[in-house]
């Protein structure tokens, strides 16, 4: 029998990636964002290839969550993958400039968002003992960057609750991975400074980036080993990067 994947953030980047490879394999899709064109042109596009459902929501907004999930039709119900993919980064500054707009954003989305979503398709995955939650890390959940301060945060929030899903869910049948991806060159730049595009391209200039494809592919390695292999935690960077802070740029 075919999955059933839901994918947060597939109108963009990793998620929209993930989505497409994830299609061309036959695995059918529960399509997540808050940018219903989007959501509407992915979900024509991919339905050339299995069956797609699309499901508006803001991760924050936990009623749209809890509602979107259980309202789910009866034929898109039990969801074997889940990627919590769903996140930005808001801002670059030193801690002492930040705006609490930005802060706010990033913990509820990265963090609390990820969580309503996880605790609405939990249940499910329980009850069939089987599943795979595949949490979107970052090497700023391993390691802390200049003025990344609550990005950074947000994502060693999610390393922890990578772990703490994985020691939770011991014995249940269902596997928790984390993809801790460095720089990919998705809409995230333009994201992170609200829409200054010239700002958010020379993030990644002067060397070759990962591209959300990169990602996609190592998604799809992971929901794809035997039943007994489970990918805990994976960390990618492209050639050019070594850590956080260390890319080498021409
Ligand atoms: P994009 O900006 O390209 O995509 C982000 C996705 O998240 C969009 O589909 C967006 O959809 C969705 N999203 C954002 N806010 C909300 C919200 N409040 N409710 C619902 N959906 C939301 O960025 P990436 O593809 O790069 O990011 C995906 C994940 O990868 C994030 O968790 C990010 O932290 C992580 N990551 C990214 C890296 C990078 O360098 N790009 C590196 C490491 C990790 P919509 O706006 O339609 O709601
Ligand atoms: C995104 C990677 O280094 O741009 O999580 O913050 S980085």
């Amino acid at each position: 029998m075919k999955k059933t994947a839901l994918i947060t953030g597939a109108t963009s980047g990793i998620g929209k990636a993930t989505a497409q490879i994830f299609a061309e394999k036959g695995i059918r899709l529960i399509l997540c964002g808050r940018r219903q064109e989007r959501l509407d042109n992915l979900a024509v596009e991919l339905q050339k290839h299995t069956e797609v459902y699309i499901l508006n929501f803001d991760v924050r907004n936990k009623i749209q969550v809890f509602e979107s999930i259980n309202n789910l039709s009866e034929a898109f119900s039990e969801i074997d993958i889940l990627v919590n993919n769903a996140g930005n980064a808001h801002g670059l500054d030193p801690i002492q400039d930040g705006s609490i707009e930005d802060w706010d954003a990033m913990l509820d989305i990265n963090v609390k968002g990820l969580l309503y979503v996880t605790k609405a398709i939990l249940p499910g995955m329980l009850k069939r003992g089987s599943g795979h939650i595949i949490n979107i890390g970052s090497t700023a959940g391993k390691e802390v960057y200049p003025n990344g301060n609550v990005y950074c945060a947000s994502k060693h929030a999610v390393d922890a609750l990578n772990q703490g899903m994985r020691i939770d869910l011991n014995g249940k049948g269902i596997k928790v991975a984390a993809i801790n991806p460095g720089m990919v060159e998705t809409e995230f730049s333009e994201v992170r400074f609200k829409g200054d595009t010239k700002r958010a391209s020379k993030v990644y200039q002067g060397f070759t980036p990962l591209q959300p494809e990169d990602i996609a592919e190592i998604i799809w390695f992971t929901v794809t080993r035997p039943p007994h292999v489970n990918i805990a935690d994976l960390t990618v960077m492209c050639l050019d990067q070594a850590s956080s802070t260390i890319v080498n740029k021409q």
